[in-house]
């Protein structure tokens, strides 16, 4: 049985609703799942909810409510809509709170107490409960002001708390070595470069055991020889990824999704993800993900947006204006994934009306609507008179093609989109100089229209398969327009590795032009 594609994104907290930040992640997983997806790859695509801890009991208590209605309502309200409102193609939706999760938890916790990987032990420390984590000395910064005086996380700049608990701690110390030679002989498994740098420096200080309990509140997984303890949400959460694709429960999809090939994570989080996760995997025996990748912070007003400081954007925001193919392909766009970037209102506007609306929009407009003009809706067939200008956008599309292909692999978005781009604009540059509006004129030329007119709607048909990933509404659209689904089937079932074959469209095809792909914004909508 070949193994699927599994990617996933972090599971959020549901202390608060979801802002342009979650998006970006989910949107960056979805873009690789579905990329896969075109190539025909079995794929499996996992994002879900963390719903135990202080964080989320704090938060519901603070509005006069029980944790668990807090999570249904935040999960039901917020944080599933999303993903209809970005367009996720997500294949399931884990929870902490199910029981298929919770169970599976205490199993593995158990199985890693017989085996002798967890002993009960003292901790003091300092607490930063929007980490949902002990800090380090170096994790702290001195506060200034009003807080002075005051230790802040360097993440939040809240102020830590110190924390005195006995408490039931894993031997990670015992893996410093194994996660070490784990990095040297799997180069790619911790990515962009800086995260993967970070982690070995982290690393080679030498691990400290950890804390995996908690029993000063009980909103949490229970510990199965001691009830009186959870188990700390960070174990919790970081085992969704073997739960939900079924860890201990259903072997057989488990052995057909394990182990997961990227992990999608903000950097944040890269720690929990590269080495406690890592190490509590080599405890239980089971194989490691292949990969996790931690991409930037999105900014906004030079500032990592935070509830609190009510930068957080909230997506609909965004998709309400300009529709959620613009927002996807805006953030995989504009940032070169793994690096900071900045969102502003301006600079989403910009690429519309340049990228989408004058770029791609436009081409497809005009080939279309020429189609209809000149031969009354119906795909011409190319002619004998085939130029090297013909030539050149073929091979632009293959190229484009084979480039993107590839920086998919490299999971760099920016990059694949930036390929595919090369061929908007070989595209857009082969109707001006070829100018069949001036060609249609001359009833000599209706074969040299009807070739131009052919290849230029071939661009649009590699263009559909190429943009599926990125944008599914609008190639879905555009694939429609070219009367491609009668002729070759639907845009999902196409390769996407085929996509640069030239002269798949089938002439006699019906064209027709539709709607504006992306229609012209009212500047006060904003
Ligand atoms: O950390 N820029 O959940 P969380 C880019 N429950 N990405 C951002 C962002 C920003 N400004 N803000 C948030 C948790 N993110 C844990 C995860 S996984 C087993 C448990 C994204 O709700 C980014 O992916 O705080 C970051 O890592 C994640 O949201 C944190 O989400």
């Amino acid at each position: 049985m070949p193994k699927a594609f599994y990617v996933t994104t972090p599971i959020y907290y549901v202390n608060d609703a979801p802002h342009i930040g979650h998006a970006y992640t989910t949107v960056a997983t979805d873009f690789i799942a579905r990329w896969h997806r075109q190539r025909q790859e079995d794929v499996w695509f996992l994002t879900g909810t963390d719903e135990h801890g202080e964080k989320v009991l704090r938060t519901a208590e603070s509005n006069g409510t029980s944790p668990r209605a807090w999570a249904d309502r935040l999960v039901e309200t917020a944080w599933k809509p999303v993903l209809r409102t970005i367009d996720a193609s997500n294949d399931d939706f884990i929870r902490t709170t199910e029981d298929r999760h919770v169970e599976r938890v205490k199993e593995f916790i158990q199985g890693l107490h017989d085996a002798g990987e967890i002993f009960e032990g003292t901790y003091e420390g300092a607490y930063c409960v929007a980490c949902e984590e002990y800090k380090q000395p170096g994790d702290l910064v001195e506060g200034t002001g009003d807080q002075s005086g005051l230790q802040l996380c360097s993440i939040h700049g809240q102020p830590v708390e110190m924390l005195a608990e006995t408490n039931y701690f894993f031997r990670m110390s015992a893996y410093t070595d194994r996660l070490l030679d784990f990095y040297e002989q799997n180069p790619g498994f911790v990515q962009p470069e800086s995260a993967r740098n970070e982690v070995v420096s982290f690393v080679k200080q030498g691990l400290q055991d950890l804390s995996i309990s908690r029993s000063t509140f009980d909103w949490g997984v229970t510990v199965p020889w001691d009830p009186s303890h959870v188990i700390y949400v960070w174990i919790d959460a970081l085992l969704n990824y073997a739960t939900a694709a079924g860890y201990g429960a259903d072997r057989e999809k488990f052995d057909k999704t394990w182990p997961a090939d990227i992990h999608f994570v903000g950097k944040d989080i890269l720690r929990f993800h590269a080495v406690i996760w890592p190490a509590m995997l080599m405890a239980a025996g089971l194989p490691l993900p292949k990969k996790v990748f931690a991409h930037g912070w999105l900014l906004v007003g030079g500032e990592k947006m935070s509830k609190s400081k009510l930068t957080g954007i909230a997506p609909a925001q965004i998709t309400d204006t300009f529709g959620s193919d613009a927002f996807r392909y805006y953030f995989l766009r504009a940032i070169a994934f793994g690096n900071d970037g900045s969102f502003s209102w301006e600079d989403i506007a910009a690429r519309y009306q340049a990228e989408l609306a004058n770029g791609l929009g436009n081409l497809a407009s005009r080939v279309t609507a020429m189609v209809g003009r000149y031969f009354d809706g119906v795909l011409p067939a190319p002619r004998t008179d085939v130029t090297d200008a013909e030539r050149t956008l073929a091979t632009v599309a293959a190229q484009a093609a084979k480039e993107a292909d590839a920086a998919v692999d490299r999971v760099a978005p920016h990059e694949a989109l930036a390929a595919v781009w090369v061929l908007v604009d070989a595209a857009n540059g082969y109707l001006t100089e070829q100018q069949p509006w001036a060609v249609a004129k001359d009833e000599s030329q209706r074969e040299r229209l009807a070739t131009i007119l052919y290849s230029s709607a071939e661009a649009l048909r590699a263009l559909a398969v190429l943009l599926n990933a990125a944008m599914p509404k609008a190639s879905a659209r555009l694939w429609e327009s070219l009367g491609a689904e009668k002729a070759l089937g639907s845009l999902a079932a196409q390769p996407v590795g085929d996509a640069g074959r030239w002269g798949q469209l089938v002439p006699g095809t019906e064209v027709t032009k539709g709607e504006a792909l992306f229609p012209r914004i009212d500047p006060d909508a904003q």
